[in-house]
């Protein structure tokens, strides 16, 4: 699938400041250091269109980029890059602002098709991470699950580190497959810019 254009759209606090014109969006979320904004830059290949970095709580708003897909047809949607949650230096306030403000966009935003969850292929989920999952099925969001930085484990390590994170999943928000994705090698890309049309389109 060919990505033919993407950009950086706005950033925004609240989400009254979000876009309006009901363009279907797909948001990512995940805890902070994750590798959401790589996974952007991989997907629509751009290196440093979201930005990225090594310490975390780097993405603290809500950035808006629109992409479009090559189909038959053009398809245009909005990737929303979410800020991270669970950074050690978060103090309390932060926590309660990230909760509000990422509770306040998924209470607002009618044309969001659906939440890419992503958690760290080396690490079972977090309590946070569990929490969020518990929490994207009370808004009966469609969910695709993300293990990022598999360039991390060997191989032969991959199938058991998937196995751990199912089994630590919080009941029924478990969907059947987790995609290992390396935004390093761009391993996981195309099978996930295919689900990412699919949940478009339905
Ligand atoms: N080896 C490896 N490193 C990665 C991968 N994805 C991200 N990283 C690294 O992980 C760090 C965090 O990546 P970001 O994409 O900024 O993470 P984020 O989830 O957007 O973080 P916040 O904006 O703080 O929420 C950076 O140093 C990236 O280079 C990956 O697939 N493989
Ligand atoms: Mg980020």
């Amino acid at each position: 699938m060919k990505i033919l254009s993407a950009e950086f759209i706005k950033s925004c606090a609240r989400s009254e400041d979000c876009p309006k014109d009901g363009l279907l969006e797909i948001a990512l979320a995940g805890r902070s250091n994750v590798g959401k904004s790589s996974l952007l830059n991989c997907l629509v290949q751009q290196k440093g269109l979201a930005k990225t970095s090594g310490t975390p709580g780097k993405t603290r708003l809500i950035n808006f980029f629109k992409v479009t897909v090559g189909l038959k047809w053009p398809l245009a949607f909005y990737l929303v890059d979410l800020p991270g949650y669970g950074y050690a230096s978060a103090s309390f306030a932060q926590r309660e602002a990230w909760g509000d403000l990422v509770n306040d966009y998924l209470t607002h935003r009618p044309a969001l098709r659906g939440l890419i969850v992503l958690m760290d292929i080396r690490h079972p989920p977090s309590l946070l991470d569990q929490q969020l999952l518990t929490w994207i099925r009370s808004y009966t969001l469609p969910c695709i699950l993300v293990a990022t930085k598999s360039d991390q484990l060997p191989r032969g390590r991959l199938a058991s580190a998937l196995g751990k994170i199912k089994g630590s999943l919080p009941g029924s928000a478990t969907p059947p497959i987790i995609l290992p994705f390396s935004s390093k090698t761009g391993e996981g890309r195309d099978a996930l810019l295919e689900k990412i049309v699919q949940l478009l389109k339905d």
